[in-house]
């Protein structure tokens, strides 16, 4: 047979992958994928933040003090592409809006990655976008934004990812471990979600109300052992069962692992900005009134909080 005639080699061209959100974990997620030499496109929210990025010329991350600037290709919502693959990672309250706007560009065996905290956005997501593949991720990473474009990587943590209709794992997870993307397919990534949409109910509102760091709860463990109780029970009536073991004695030790540390929550309503209630105690108390199952501790946090909000002027949903 002439060489001609030889079958050329599969090709191997690796997928873009579409970053929905340059914001902390959009960023860390992208400098880290474009260090491992793929492909990566930045969706900004318009043209006036695409004027403003190509100034920057770039992204930052700073991660042991090193600062490394990463030129990364970037775009509008309305640019003419296709989408194959594509990781949402805004908040949950803007993930459905921000979907929706490229809805329109995905090809048909499109896959999402939805990175939000809390429950709700991502099932709000997957009914947006029927046709594609949605995974749902969990993570312990932390990041966060020290100027526009730069995103610092303040912890080490890992990501759980997985496919509520339970088809296998992706090729693709090889790329996050090339990235240094610390991973892992869970089967059960419900599961995962619901433990830690708990825990943040369990810690996240009594920092607020309490105005303290993680560690001030030492001082409530009574207050929070209660609201474990009935988490617990709720997980157990939502099918979780799984989720609810050991949940107060976990709550406990994440609150001495991170007693000098301010929850996300905190932060949020330090800095004035809209935190993700009803992604977390807003889901479990609508989770339990649609069960008809009694959860007065945790609606009582829920009207407590809110009224904080609200007396802060800030949103409360
Ligand atoms: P962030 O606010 O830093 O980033 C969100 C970004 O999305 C912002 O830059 C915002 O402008 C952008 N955005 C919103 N709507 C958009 C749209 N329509 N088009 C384009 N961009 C849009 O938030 P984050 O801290 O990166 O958090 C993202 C999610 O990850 C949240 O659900 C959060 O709870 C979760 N999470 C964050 C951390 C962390 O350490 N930051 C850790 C674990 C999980
Ligand atoms: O995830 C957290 C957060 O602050 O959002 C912890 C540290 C677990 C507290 O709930």
């Amino acid at each position: 047979m002439p060489d001609s005639a030889l079958p050329l080699p599969h090709s191997t061209t690796p997928v873009t992958w579409h970053i929905l959100g340059a914001g902390s974990m959009g960023m860390l997620w992208a400098t880290r994928l474009t260090r491992a030499g793929l492909p990566v496109k930045l969706i900004l929210r318009n043209a006036e933040r695409l004027q403003a990025y190509e100034a920057a010329q770039g992204l930052t991350l700073i991660e042991d003090e090193d600062a490394q600037q990463w030129a990364i290709r970037a775009q509008i919502p309305e640019t003419d592409e296709p989408i194959q693959r594509l990781l949402v990672a805004c908040k949950a309250y803007d993930a459905e809006q921000a979907v929706a706007q490229i809805a329109g560009r995905l090809t048909v065996n499109a896959e999402l990655i939805l990175l939000q905290n809390g429950l709700g956005s991502q099932q709000a997501v997957a009914a947006l976008v029927p046709q594609a593949r949605c995974l749902f991720a969990s993570s312990t990473e932390g990041a966060f934004r020290d100027g526009d474009w730069r995103v610092v990587f303040a912890g080490r943590g890992h990501t759980w990812l997985g496919d509520t209709g339970q088809a296998p794992a992706p090729a693709w997870l090889e790329e996050l471990q090339r990235s240094g993307i610390a991973h892992e397919w869970s089967p059960n990534i419900l599961s995962r979600l619901w433990r830690k949409l708990a825990l943040n109910c369990a810690i996240n509102p009594l920092t607020v109300l309490h105005d303290c760091r993680n560690g001030g709860l030492q001082a409530h463990t009574a207050e929070v052992q209660t609201l474990c109780t009935e988490l617990a029970s709720l997980l157990e009536h939502c099918g979780q069962p799984e989720a609810a073991v050991d949940l107060g004695l976990e709550v406990l030790r994440v609150i001495q692992a991170t007693a000098n540390n301010y929850s996300s929550m905190h932060q949020d309503v330090a800095q004035r900005r809209r935190t993700e209630i009803s992604y977390l105690l807003g889901y479990a108390c609508e989770a339990a009134q649609r069960r008809q199952f009694e959860v007065p501790h945790l609606q009582q946090l829920h009207q407590r909080l809110t009224r904080h909000l609200q007396q802060r002027g800030l949103p409360c949903h």
